[in-house]
């Protein structure tokens, strides 16, 4: 199951005839230079590669009416004169005579993209088109825009596949209100738009681009506008957005689809976006979209009229398409004010819509002191240490079950909050780093293994010495199984930290995997300064008895609770830490369906370059190792299915313990300070 890449060199063919500042920008150059980017990289020819056929006057039909559709074809025949008229009846519009065959490629490379991807030809793909499609509508060519590609494919979907829910993600920096006109009241689309907005005052100034239009009829909650009120939107804000404000809204929806509106005039160094994302990002928002709808994800090109930041992020989006893991992100992952501005006042106006919006906040303020949680992280040339209030030591503050009491008592529901808070905090735990390198770590006492085809075979001989040194102190690591398991782990873990495995996963015995869990640790963080290592253990209660765990939430195995858990906490953690390496654990009792654990491992490569050690337990299921290995590996892990509201004592417990990490790791605001 591969990755399509959808072109023709006719669509090169359409261009500006006269002097036009406006539309100068949208020129041939644009697809050539994303083609030779393509093609440098060795990208192009590890795709499958479909000419673009022509759409026909019936699939063009779906969305648009006669009337446009004639006229549009008339222009064909149309000398300079008249096709300068006719192109000033619409805004920020040029015909050419080879617009009606260009703009029929590029629908029909988006109706045969999304073919591919339902027949099972691929598993996903890039159409790479002009003109753009976003801002067209049903009798108007508008921004660019002749025939709405996009729409088109979503209309196509439905009416020939039969789909009930497609997610349209448009991260163009334009508003494409082309396909909001179209959907509004079609609760089986849902369209979700950030773009440039400054208050309306930057194109197309429409009032219904704010973060009030959510669709209307049927359709109310199915359109999603995140208006960005400043330019410089940079990493961290588009993370923050897809974290905390689109897949939450996308995983309750649950498509069966995904289509990109991927405009590239989003990136850094736009002339019309004036935003600062760098083209690693898109490699991020690619990955975070491949875990919806089964990894069935189509990329058709809009906007981007810079040609090397262009050409660059569509690399990024193929590369991830066809599995690689994403680069890290460069800058400062803190999201700005006006970013955080935006994603809350548009989280506020659609959580009336959706349940996985609802339940967060409206207790804040409940708890005056919490469970035992300290994060640490500490390293040569940072330390960052954070204290949340001191559980209190004496029996006598404890409550009955030995449980610390919340100081401020707000009623029935902060009582089952605390009650849960304490029963269930052990199973997501943040290990202390010890002062050696910089590390964060996310707990896991036992031990499992992966393994690239590649290095599996090879445990070093001159490893095994060291092994036994490392295991000597160890009683649990005394028999060979262990010490084997120990040895793989060892390996993958100083290859992948020197950079030349890229992920991993490891079985080991039961008995022995609290130590090799240790052990691991420990190697790691004597490896080299200055690496980050994120340890993520998941087990079940029992695991509070383990030295080193700091911090701890419970992560519900329900959906919702799940979900709200992953990107509510340990993304944007992950996120905001940067790790050179992510160590996942799932010990005894983890209580993990295959699905969640494939989604987890598979949403830490972002964050980790790709760099995830997976360690199991040899009595693990076969199919939970399968799953995780391909995961590991790029494929995309199945859909959750339907979603399930998290519970409102998970959702304190989160709610409480995001409060408390926030001033520190600022991935987790979703709001701005109130004080600024
Ligand atoms: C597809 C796209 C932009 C039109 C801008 C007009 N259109 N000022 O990016
Ligand atoms: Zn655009």
């Amino acid at each position: 199951m591969g990755t399509a890449l959808v072109y023709h060199e006719d669509m090169t063919a359409t261009r500006l005839l006269w002097d036009d500042p406006e539309c100068e920008i949208e020129r041939p150059e644009r697809l050539t230079a994303a083609l030779d980017r393509l093609r440098k990289c060795g990208l192009e020819q590890r795709c499958l590669r479909l000419s673009a056929r022509e759409a026909s006057e019936e699939e063009l039909g779906l969305v648009h009416s006669p009337e446009y559709v004639s006229l549009v074809r008339e222009t064909q025949v149309l000398g300079k004169e008249e096709l300068q008229a006719l192109s000033g009846q619409f805004d920020a519009i040029y015909f050419h005579p080879s617009t009606f065959h260009c703009a029929r490629l590029a629908v029909g490379a988006a109706l045969q993209l999304v073919d591919a991807v339902l027949t099972g030809v691929v598993q996903n793909g890039f159409a790479l088109v002009r003109p753009p499609g976003h801002h067209s509508q049903r009798a108007a060519a508008n921004g660019f825009c002749v025939f709405n590609n996009v729409a088109i494919a979503a209309a196509h979907a439905k009416q020939k596949h039969g789909l009930q829910r497609i997610l349209i993600v448009d991260w163009d920096v334009h508003h494409g209100q082309g396909i909001q006109y179209l959907f509004e009241d079609d609760p089986s689309v849902l369209y979700f738009s950030w773009h440039r907005y400054e208050h309306g005052r930057f194109w197309p100034f429409l009032r219904e681009s704010d973060a009030d239009a959510v669709g209307r009829g049927q359709g109310l909650g199915f359109t999603v506008n995140l208006p960005w009120n400043q330019v410089g939107m940079g990493n961290a804000d588009y993370v923050a957005a897809f974290l905390h404000l689109l897949l939450p809204l996308a995983f309750e929806f649950d498509p069966e689809l995904v289509l990109v509106s991927a405009g590239f005039d989003s990136a850094i160094g736009d002339p019309e976006g004036q935003m600062q994302a760098t083209p690693e990002c898109f490699a991020h928002l690619t990955q975070l979209l491949q875990v919806l709808a089964g990894g069935r994800v189509c990329a058709m090109l809009e906007g981007g009229y810079h040609l090397e930041s262009l050409a660059e992020s569509v690399c990024m989006t193929v590369q991830t398409l066809l599995g690689d893991p994403a680069p890290p992100l460069s800058g400062p992952m803190v999201p700005c004010q006006s970013a955080l501005e935006s994603i809350q006042s548009v989280r506020a106006t659609q959580a009336p819509y959706w349940k996985s919006l609802q339940l967060q906040g409206h207790l804040a303020g409940c708890w005056a002191t919490g469970p035992h949680l300290r994060l640490l992280c500490s390293g040569c040339d940072f330390e960052l240490s954070l204290d949340v209030t001191p559980v209190p030591t004496s029996p006598s503050t404890h409550s009955p079950e030995g449980r610390p009491p919340p100081l401020l008592s707000g009623g029935p529901v902060c009582k089952t909050a605390a009650s849960v808070l304490s029963s269930q905090l052990d199973q997501l735990c943040l290990h202390p780093a010890p002062p050696v390198c910089p590390a964060v770590a996310l707990t896991a006492p036992d031990i499992t293994l992966v393994l690239p085809p590649d290095v599996t075979q090879q445990e070093g001989a001159a490893l095994n010495e060291e092994t036994e040194a490392w295991a000597r102190p160890h009683e649990s690591l005394a028999q060979d199984e262990a010490l084997t398991a120990l040895g793989k782990l060892l390996y993958l873990l100083d290859g992948m930290l020197d950079g030349q495995v890229s992920s991993g996963m490891v079985a080991t015995p039961p008995s022995a995997a609290a130590a090799t869990l240790e052990v691991a640790i420990q190697r790691g963080l004597s490896h080299g300064a200055q690496r980050r290592i994120l340890w993520l253990n998941i087990r079940g209660k029992e695991a509070a008895a383990l030295s080193m765990f700091q911090v701890s939430t419970p992560l519900p195995v329900l959906t919702g609770g799940f979900l709200s858990c992953i990107l509510g906490l340990v993304l944007p953690l992950a996120y905001g830490f940067q790790p050179d390496l992510v160590l996942v654990a799932l010990g005894p009792a983890h209580g993990l369906q295959g699905p969640h654990a494939a989604l987890l491992t598979s949403m830490l490569r972002g964050p980790a370059g790709g760099r995830v050690l997976a360690l199991l337990e040899e009595d693990s299921t076969p199919q939970l190792a399968g799953i995780l290995a391909r995961v590991l590996h790029g494929e995309a892990p199945p859909s959750l299915g339907p979603y399930s509201v998290a519970s409102p004592e998970d959702a304190q417990a989160l709610m409480y313990l995001r409060g408390q990490l926030k001033p520190q790791w600022k991935m987790l605001q979703c709001r701005p300070h109130l004080e600024a």
